[in-house]
């Protein structure tokens, strides 16, 4: 509340060695939170946040009367912009995640517009992501979901018929709308998948309606590996892709096209269940399910299956998988044996 008679904004240096900080303030019922704050990030070993809360605290004990008022804070060191915000900006285009946005952020960009300007930085996919940042901004709707799976249905179908395109994630949970929308390929003979998403995604190129895509080689399907890696992903062929779709009803902003997000996976019939599990989400209660499984029940769940470490080993992955592999151990049942 920008009021009359509020004390305005005071300059201040941004060292607290050159300001007096007494002991006794008029802000307490801020700086104690803050500290707590700042206490909470230093205990997650979150050197930057724990310097952010407290300097901002140190600020407040500065002040020659109590805040009210937000605008009592503008100018104030520590006060004005929080990488936060910025990070959320970054993070928000596709590809980017947390670890590179602090990094821009440290780097000392800030916008998107700083961004475009420096597109050495930029990976295919982010560039991809930075051209459709204000599309893929705005969520999926089911209609998107009922008209992309239609065109993929047909394409999959005309390439290897009997093969089934199923939704997952978020949609399959019953949310109305997402970020994205997820796909599985699968066909009922084993094996008959496998070559299928390069000739899919090349009709769908032709008809015009993908705008950006990254394939992903499958890891051969040599259980081996299956069981040790958690990548969140799995080792599936897929592709994620950025759809080019009529825009929903009513939502058109000079245009009758729009951007959308999708990833297409394709997985062998013996692990479908398992990747629509995988897949269908939500990551927490997926990752409660693994943490279920291999505590209580002494078994492996992953995206591929559900393995007893009793009667694997393990040996050291070939592909440069993020994993988190629980031991030495190697498969040797295969996922029909699963529960
Ligand atoms: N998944 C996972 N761990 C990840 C990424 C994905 O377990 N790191 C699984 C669970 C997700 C599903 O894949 O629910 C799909 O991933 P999305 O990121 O698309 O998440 P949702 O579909 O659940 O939500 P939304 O797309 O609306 O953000
Ligand atoms: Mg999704």
């Amino acid at each position: 509340v920008p009021g009359k008679g509020l004390p305005g904004p005071v300059w201040m240096s941004q060292y607290a060695c050159q300001r007096p900080t007494p002991l006794t303030h008029h802000n307490p019922s801020l700086t104690e939170p803050l500290e707590m704050l700042a206490e909470a990030a230093s205990f997650e070993g979150s050197e930057g946040r724990f310097l952010s809360f407290r300097r901002a605290a140190s600020v407040l004990k500065a002040l020659p009367s109590q805040v009210t008022a937000l605008s009592q804070l503008q100018g104030l060191p520590y006060f004005g912009e929080h990488s936060y915000r910025v990070v959320q900006l970054f993070t928000g285009i596709f590809g980017v995640g947390v670890t590179t946005a602090d990094r821009w952020y440290r780097e000392g960009l800030r916008t998107l517009d700083s961004l475009q300007e420096q597109p050495q930085r930029l990976t295919q996919q982010q560039k991809a992501g930075l051209r459709h940042y204000q599309d893929l901004s705005a969520p999926v709707q089911r209609s998107d979901v009922e008209a992309l799976q239609q065109v993929v249905e047909e394409a999959v179908g005309c390439i290897l018929p009997g093969a089934t395109v199923t939704l997952a994630g978020g949609f399959r949970r019953g949310k109305l709308q997402g970020h994205d929308m997820d796909f599985l390929i699968t066909h009922p003979q084993e094996g008959r998948e496998a070559g299928l998403l390069p000739r899919v995604m090349h009709s769908l190129e032709s008809q015009g309606l993908v705008l950006y895509h990254q394939y992903h080689h499958g890891h051969r399907a040599d259980a081996t590996h299956l069981s040790c890696h958690n990548h969140a992903m799995g080792g599936f062929e897929m592709t994620f892709c950025i759809f080019c779709l009529p825009a929903p009803p009513g939502t058109a902003v000079g245009g009758t096209q729009r951007a959308v997000r999708a990833d297409l996976v394709v997985v062998p019939i013996s692990q479908f269940p398992y990747a629509l599990l995988g897949w269908t989400g939500s990551k927490h209660f997926q990752r409660e399910l693994r943490r279920f499984s291999r505590k209580e029940r002494g078994l492996w769940l992953n995206s591929h299956g559900l393995f007893d470490p009793q009667q694997v080993r393990c040996c050291p992955l070939p592909c440069s998988l993020e994993m988190s592999c629980a031991g030495p151990h190697l498969p040797t049942g295969t996922n029909a044996d699963a529960p």
